[in-house]
């Protein structure tokens, strides 16, 4: 459809292609603007070289490491924003109260640059003021010695390296609890949840590998243009071969539809793109499972005219729940599965004919899929289509989560986990000599309502932005402030740490890039990329200041002031991280020879028994499943209402905010839209351009954003979609997927009521 339009300050349709020259003036202007021009290049030349750091952007995985530098976008914009030679120093904070930062945007709160003090919150002042390393160790082990160990929630983000998160978690185990929220919970708990009892590990299964030996790609929500531009790289490739990309996306994404790869000079050269998505789905948000079993159910058909559709061998020696699962699917009818998709039935078939066709194929997918209310059963879905042509554990093919941070999948690995196995505890005490605690302990959601009804008193994070990035800041909030102590270990400023609790401290470490040394000289840190591949991971530079410590050291020094009987010898752990790895690999398994494997240019793959045909299931078997329907739990009050997804930007990484421009989507300077079908626009009275307020469109909930201007914009009828984390507000704090605890960010029924006719001036 296409109206004629009112020119809205911001919005400007964007019609290039995603990558190309607008990647590397991006990347000029993010140079710029935060480092110093001298150091730029060596330092983006070090991203994910041997000898070089692990890229803080993503957890898509490198060619072996080897490969000349690969050009990201979004990859060089996380270095450039850590390696920034902006400074918060103790004057700066010294001028502003804390009170007079949270007014501040999340955006220009991380624009102050780097951390440069250890920092205790001085109420009197209502200021962040420099204390000492070891008097602030010594008042946080006071508090927690005196607070019961399962009142305090110990959080981790993923950028935290493997030694940093096992110490992390050691320290909150020899304490007494097994409280680990983590970002995780927040965005493939539904994978590491659901995989295991299709597949028997929480992990993808294909390696870069199978990307050159596939023949069919089915890529369902997720936005790699974006948030994993190094994939683009493998897509640009694959599609060049003539191998099919089929997409399932509400809205259209441009890296998606056309790309021009910046390590191509010819494409640069010629100003040309390739085509990435040979069809583009726009499935309603939540539909994907009445999509999955469209594409399920057309294949039953088709097995039932030719019978050499199904891998029957495969599914016979390999499989159990075959028969439940196509039962269902017969039982599934087209009506409901067109109405709940929004695609229809011959479409679907389509989809089902070219997967037919394939002989090996993968399935890649993201936040689309997992932040449903329905979120395991999403995923295991996934699973199960593969699993009906055999399509696990075999070249070419295979499951493939796209991870978030680029350590998340390390951090599960290495034990930080709320539901640890009594394996592993055993191991703990056996190797450290003290009993850790086996009670389960809170996620993500958990921790948050323990904070919420008083339960929890302290929070203790390894990075992250945990109030902003959690559901329902109107409660999260203010339950932060109601807590005894505060502790953030974290390179730069943002909201969680100036909703200041009764006693908070903030503690600056060491980025990826930074040089970390310690009594026995140099240290490199390891990580696990999506794929299970572990390697070390070195940072050059000169340290933002002389008086940052590395995360390990921070987590040592607050375990020892807070234990004073520990069975841990902390300080040699931190002298020389070989010797935390060493426990490692004598606590979890898959590490053997870890020190031995890091120090091979590429290091190693951890164990993936499926990718042998072997099932780590109680039954040794993969396992099919049953999703009951087609639908989403969610009940929305209303006819009118809609479906809310919330979106990465651009120009951000989560909660930092790095700019204010989404190029691809045609927005620029401004965050505050709502993308809207310009059919739903018509059916509202709505145009591009008005500003409206959305309510949370759930029994019951009282939860608003107000004027948010309405932007129409080519996605699926019956979704809207809105940025995170300002949208966070509209999504409520038990609105989850049951099964995994993940917040069901993709799928918040909302009502819109029209604001003002007027037109915001930026
Ligand atoms: N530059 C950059 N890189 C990042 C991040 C970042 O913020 N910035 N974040 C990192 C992290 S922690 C993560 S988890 C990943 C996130 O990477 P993605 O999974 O790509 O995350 P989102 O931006 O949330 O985008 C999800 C995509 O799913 C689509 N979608 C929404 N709802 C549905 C649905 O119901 N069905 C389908 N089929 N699609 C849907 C949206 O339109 C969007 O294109 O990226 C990581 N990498
Ligand atoms: N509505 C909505 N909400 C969402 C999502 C969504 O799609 N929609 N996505 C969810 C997802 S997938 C995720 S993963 C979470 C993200 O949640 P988090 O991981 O908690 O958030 P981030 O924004 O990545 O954290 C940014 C902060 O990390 C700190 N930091 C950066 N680098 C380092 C470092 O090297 N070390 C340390 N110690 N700190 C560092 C900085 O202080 C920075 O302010 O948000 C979730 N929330
Ligand atoms: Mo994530």
């Amino acid at each position: 459809m296409t109206t004629k339009r009112r020119s809205v300050p911001g919005i400007r349709h964007y019609d290039g292609p995603a990558g190309g020259w607008g990647a590397l003036k991006a990347t000029a202007i993010a140079v710029r603007t935060q480092m110093d021009t001298f150091e730029a290049p060596a330092t983006l030349l070090r991203t994910n070289q041997p000898d070089g750091f692990d890229c803080p952007g993503c957890a898509w995985p490198d060619k072996e490491h080897k490969s000349t530098f690969q050009f990201c976008e979004n990859g060089a914009k996380a270095v450039t924003w850590e390696a920034t030679t902006k400074r918060v120093t103790p004057e700066f904070l010294a001028e502003n109260t804390v009170t007079s930062l949270r007014e501040k945007s999340d955006f220009e709160l991380e624009g102050y640059g780097r951390l440069t003090h250890p920092l205790v919150y001085d109420r009197e002042s209502d200021t962040l003021r420099p204390v000492e390393w070891d008097a602030a160790f010594a008042r946080i082990g006071e508090v927690l010695r005196d607070l019961n160990p399962d009142t305090v929630e110990f959080y981790t983000s993923g950028r935290a390296s493997n030694e940093a998160a096992y110490l992390f978690q050691l320290f909150a185990r020899e304490y007494g609890t097994n409280n680990f929220p983590d970002c995780s919970n927040m965005c493939h708990e539904a994978t590491s949840v659901g995989l295991p009892r299709s597949i028997g590990i929480g992990k993808g299964t294909v390696s870069l590998e199978d990307f050159d030996n596939t023949e069919l790609v089915i890529s369902i929500g997720h936005n790699p243009g974006t948030n994993h531009p190094r994939m683009m790289g493998t897509l640009h490739e694959l599609s060049r071969r003539g191998v099919p990309i089929i997409v399932f996306n509400p809205l259209k994404e441009r890296a998606l539809e056309r790309f021009t790869d910046p390590q191509s000079v010819v494409e640069m050269a010629t100003y040309s793109s390739t085509n990435i998505a040979s069809s583009y789905f726009q499935v309603r948000a939540g539909g994907d499972a009445a999509a999955l079993k469209g594409i399920a159910k057309h294949l039953l058909q088709l097995e039932a005219q030719r019978g050499d559709v199904l891998d029957r061998a495969f599914i016979d020696e390999h499989t159990r729940g075959f028969d439940a699962f196509a039962n269902d699917i017969d039982a599934t009818s087209w009506e409901a599965i067109e109405r709940e998709s929004g695609l229809n039935r011959e479409q679907l078939g389509n989809v089902a004919e070219a997967y037919a066709k394939s002989r090996a194929t993968i399935i890649t997918y993201g936040m689309g899929i997992t932040q449903h209310n329905k979120g395991t059963q999403n995923v295991r879905l996934i699973a199960d289509l593969l699993l009906m042509r055999g399509n696990i554990g075999k070249p070419g093919a295979g499951i493939c989560p796209l991870r978030g941070h680029s350590n998340v999948q390390g951090n599960r690995t290495v034990g930080i986990t709320e539901k640890p196995g009594a394996p592993f505890l055993k191991s703990l005490k056996e190797v450290f000599g003290f009993t850790p605690p086996s009670r389960h302990g809170h996620d993500a959601v958990q921790a948050t309502r323990a904070m919420i009804d008083g339960s929890a008193r302290a929070l203790i994070c390894l990075g992250g932005n945990f109030a902003v990035a959690m559901p329902d800041h109107k409660r999260g909030f203010p339950a932060m402030r109601n807590l005894d102590l505060g502790v953030h270990i974290a390179t730069k400023l943002n909201r969680t740490h100036l909703l200041v609790s009764k006693e908070t401290f903030i503690f600056p470490c060491l980025g990826r890039t930074e040089l970390d040394v310690q009594s026995t000289g140099k240290q490199s840190i390891t990580v696990e990329d999506s794929m299970s591949m572990v390697h070390a991971s070195s940072g050059k530079l000169k340290p933002a200041s002389p008086q940052l410590r590395s995360e390990p050291a921070i987590v040592a020094g607050m375990a020892r002031a807070t234990l004073p009987g520990t069975r841990v010898d902390w300080l040699s752990l931190v002298a020389d991280y070989d010797m935390i790895r060493d426990y490692i690999e004598k606590t979890v398994p898959g590490f053997d020879d870890y020190n031995l494997r890091i120090r091979t240019p590429g290091g190693f793959r951890m164990p993936l028994p499926p990718t042998e045909r072997v099932w780590p299931t109680p039954e040794g078997k993969a396992v099919f499943s049953v999703f009951e329907g087609v639908d989403e739990n969610a009940s929305a009050t209303g006819e009118e209402a809609l479906r809310m997804v919330t979106l990465r930007s651009h120009d951000q990484y989560n909660t930092t905010i790095y700019a204010l421009d989404d190029r691809y989507r045609g927005v620029f300077g401004r965050r505050d839209i709502l993308f809207m079908n310009e059919q739903d626009m018509a059916d509202r009275g709505l145009e591009h351009g008005d500003r409206v307020d959305l309510r949370t469109a759930l029994p019951g909930s009282t939860l608003s954003l107000e004027d948010i201007t309405v932007v129409a914009y080519d996605i699926s009828a019956g979704t809207v979609a809105a940025y995170y984390p300002e949208a966070n507000v509209l999504v409520p704090l038990d609105y989850i997927d049951e099964d995994s605890g993940t917040p069901s960010y993709k799928s918040v029924p909302v009502n819109i009521t029209l604001r003002s006719k007027e037109i915001r001036q930026l």
